[in-house]
């Protein structure tokens, strides 16, 4: 039987047991957390319910070694209040978690959010009623809520998985995963330390543990471009200058490819001179941040051939940084080009290698085949006098992204459909924000929206905004039902296909294609939309001719239902 036919037989018998609200928001991240600032703002009776044990989401779970933002701070932090913006000072141009967690409790207490949210309530199912025209959340403590909406904050990265390795719970020493690191200390000196992952959390954490570890293997499946951070302090002066610009930043992130202060460079790389290439990247391999791969030539993550001088430029600075030319061999990706998967921001991450306590070890050459007690035991032509004894393994494995975290909540739409069975061959949405067949159903931060290419505060304060007007405008209207028609659903995920297809991103596999190889059902690569800056207004110039259903069109398209 659905729950979605179990809820209907046992309504009225457990209805009254459940909390209720106008709206539910899964998730106290900073998109959850946004939006009940606005819900309340609009007299709606909502309530949030989060997993952990703070708000913070990705900052309250991510407290490896190293992590840090990959944004500006100063563009990272939310723009809506300029109260907000007065009061709080960034100490870092690309600030670390322990102080991304602060600005996100600051946040908490400056609006007084933590009244609203309960705090240790995993969801663990989603399934809307029909009759009673609401949802029921359940939680994993046996807790229940209703609300007419649902809306969900539940980070597109978010669902942390374990690499597919024997023996992964055979390990009796220290083992942690980046995305679900301890809130203790931890300490590298004078152990031996493996690193299993080397995309943007393990080459984050790999620099950090490298400096006070006994001994660090890093086991690297596949090598990414990484590109340099250039971190600084700010200053008092400093801090001043970037707060009296705060408008210009901010218009600046609305106009950009992914929000960031970097734009693309108006010329294409295969248009101008070797001369010229060369001096625009080094201009921006010198400069902070995203700026190498954002900031580049226009075609060079669309064009091969202008993808090919970016890369070679990448490989000579990695070979000029690593002393051991077999190492930089591993180290330079052979199977992608520069920036066709997310480009991991290092500070000394090559230099690393260089250490003598530091070794390499390419698993493409000698597999894991499996995980003892004690270690880990290599494959191929390894003998076990080779095999790796060690006092802690990280696991930097990344996440089922995107969808994952909707996959761990057993979500049903109407007539018990189940969101992970619509989305078994790719997500289908409307606009990333709303589902056919998921009434009242809104998706901060999902599939096809910003979850793969935003400075995400920046899209999330957008998509807030739009879920908040399409509330408050039902509300004023006497309407208690709002689902995406599966046309308008239809001609949005073929436009995210369609203009998906033009980067060469998707032809490698990776995290933002949606692959990941510890899951089953995440080997086929699945199209993200590629121009969050786009957001919803560009969605609409886009497919004018299109009948998609829009901010200003929502009334037309999605179905809205007036109250009986
Ligand atoms: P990523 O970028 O998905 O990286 C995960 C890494 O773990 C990557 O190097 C994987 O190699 C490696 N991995 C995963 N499973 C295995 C197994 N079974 N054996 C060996 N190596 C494995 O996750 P991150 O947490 O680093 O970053 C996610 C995002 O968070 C990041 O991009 C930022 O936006 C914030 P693979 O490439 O699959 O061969």
């Amino acid at each position: 039987m659905t729950i979605a036919a179990e809820l209907d037989r046992t309504r009225d018998a457990t209805a009254d047991a459940a909390e209720r609200w106008e709206v539910i928001v899964i998730g106290a991240g900073l998109a959850g957390m946004y939006q009940l600032h606005r819900l309340r703002q609009l007299g709606f009776k909502a309530r949030v319910y989060e997993a952990g044990h703070g708000v913070g989401g990705t900052w309250y779970w991510n407290r490896y070694p190293g992590a840090r933002f990959d944004s500006e701070s100063w563009t990272y932090g939310f723009a809506f209040s300029d109260e907000l913006l007065r009061e709080w000072d960034w100490q870092e141009h690309f600030s670390g978690q322990p102080e991304n967690l602060r600005y996100c409790n600051f946040i908490a207490d400056k609006f007084d959010l933590c009244r609203d949210i309960t705090f240790g309530a995993r969801a663990k199912r989603a399934a809307w009623d029909e009759a009673a025209n609401e949802w029921e959340v359940a939680f994993e403590d046996g807790r229940r809520a209703r609300a007419r909406f649902l809306i969900t904050a539940i980070g597109p990265l978010s669902a942390p998985t374990m690499p597919v390795i024997e023996g992964v719970s055979d390990f009796k020493g220290e083992a942690w995963h980046t995305g679900l690191w301890p809130q203790h200390p931890v300490s590298f000196a004078g152990k031996r330390v493996a690193v299993i992952g080397t995309g943007a959390s393990g080459v984050q954490a790999i620099t950090e543990i490298a400096k006070t570890v006994g001994h660090l293997t890093v086991f690297q499946r596949t090598p990414n471009w990484c590109a340099p951070l250039r971190n600084s302090a700010i200053d008092a002066e400093t801090m001043a200058g970037i707060r009296a610009r705060y408008a210009e930043i901010f218009a600046r992130c609305r106009e950009t490819w992914g929000c960031f202060v970097h734009a693309a460079d108006p010329r294409n790389a295969v248009e101008v001179s070797a001369e010229e290439r060369e001096a625009l990247y080094e201009k921006l391999y010198n400069m902070p941040g995203f700026a190498f791969w954002q900031g580049n030539f226009r075609d060079s993550l669309m064009d091969k051939a202008a993808n090919d001088p970016m890369t070679a430029f990448v490989t000579r600075k990695i070979r000029g940084r690593v002393k051991d030319q077999k190492v930089a061999d591993k180290l330079i990706p052979t199977n992608h080009g520069f920036g066709t998967r997310r480009v991991p921001l290092e500070s000394g991450y090559y230099e690393v290698f260089n250490q003598p306590n530091v070794e390499l070890v390419d698993l493409r050459e000698t597999p894991i085949e499996r995980i003892t007690a004690t270690g880990i035991k290599m494959g191929g032509i390894k003998t076990s006098s080779a095999d790796y004894a060690f006092d802690m393994i990280v696991f930097a494995t990344g996440f089922d992204a995107i969808t994952g975290s909707f996959d761990r909540i057993d979500i049903q739409g109407r007539n018990g459909q189940r969101l992970k069975d619509k989305w078994a061959d790719g997500p289908h949405t409307y606009l990333g924000l709303n589902v056919a067949g998921f009434p009242n159903m809104l998706t901060l931060v999902g599939p096809h929206n910003a979850a793969t290419f935003c400075n995400l505060p920046r899209c999330i304060e957008q998509n807030v905004e739009w879920v908040s007007d399409l509330l408050g405008y039902m509300r004023g209207k006497g309407l208690t039902r709002v689902e995406a028609t599966p046309s308008a659903e239809e001609t949005w995920t073929n436009h995210v296909h369609e203009t998906g297809a033009r980067l060469l991103l998707m032809q490698v596999d990776s995290w933002m294609t949606g692959v990941n190889k510890n899951v089953a059902g995440r080997q086929k690569r699945a199209p993200s939309w590629p121009m969050p800056a786009a957001r919803l207004n560009i969605g609409r110039n886009a497919t004018r001719s299109r009948p998609l259903a829009t901010k200003d069109s929502r009334s037309a398209n999605p179905r809205l239902r007036r109250k009986l």
